[in-house]
């Protein structure tokens, strides 16, 4: 069944940048209307990653909102998580489906159409697609593709995407625009008040009619 992203924003956690650590930037984050987040921890041991994925898919759990792992298809599994999200140098897409079964969910980061293609073939869920403007906080993310790198993304393939890299709440609408299905932001919304600013870029994207916290039915 063809997954569609259960919020226009998406969350992803960032442990450098939080002040009131990630648990309560997903709480935010949840109230806020989010209903998919991505744990995404670089640094801290295996033992204290799986606590932390296991409290926040609990978490997730209690506002119906899927949680996928960054990289990890171990913590994902281990922890009974909804997917994972995969860049180019984590587990090829095919293993990581392999293991983890038809139900869950897998997401792919690409930067361009064939790398886009690529992951669609390989049975990828959604995509990630950026940076689509500078971004400071992923050192390697490469140089920006822009909005017309995404379109042209979009145009290739059927996936959902979420667009990424340096996107505010005014920049959102015309990722929106451009073909993205949701969008990501980490330093427009990381720090103090991460609900609020969530809400920010949910009003930038919500359509006319529509809930608005942008959730869709
Ligand atoms: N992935 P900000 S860009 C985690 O292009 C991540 O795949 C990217 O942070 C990609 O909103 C990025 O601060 C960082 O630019 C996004």
């Amino acid at each position: 069944m063809r997954f569609e992203f259960p919020s226009r924003f998406y969350f992803i956690t960032y442990r450098p940048g939080s002040r009131n650590g990630i648990l309560q930037d997903v709480r935010e984050a949840l109230e806020a209307g989010v209903r998919i987040v991505q744990y995404r921890e670089k640094e801290l041991p295996l033992r204290r990653q799986l606590e932390e994925a296991a409290e926040l898919l609990e978490l997730c759990g209690n506002f119906g909102a899927a949680l996928v792992v960054d990289d990890r298809v171990d913590i994902a599994l281990a922890v009974g998580a909804d997917g994972v999200h995969l860049g180019p140098d984590d587990m090829p897409t095919e293993i990581a489906r392999m293991l983890l079964g038809a139900g869950k969910l897998v997401g792919v980061s690409v930067r361009g159409v064939e790398e886009a293609l690529k992951a669609q073939e390989a049975g990828a869920d959604y995509l990630g697609v950026g940076p689509i403007f500078p971004t400071s906080t992923k050192p390697d993310a490469g140089p920006p593709i822009g909005l017309q790198g995404l379109r042209a993304v979009r145009r290739a393939v059927h996936l959902p995407i979420v667009a990424i890299g340096g996107i505010t709440p005014e920049r959102a609408r015309a990722a929106m625009e451009a073909g993205a299905d949701a969008v990501c932001a980490i330093s427009a919304v990381v720090g103090e008040r991460v609900g609020e600013k969530i809400r920010a870029f949910l009003h930038q994207v919500e359509v006319r009619g529509d809930d608005p916290v942008g959730i869709r039915p």
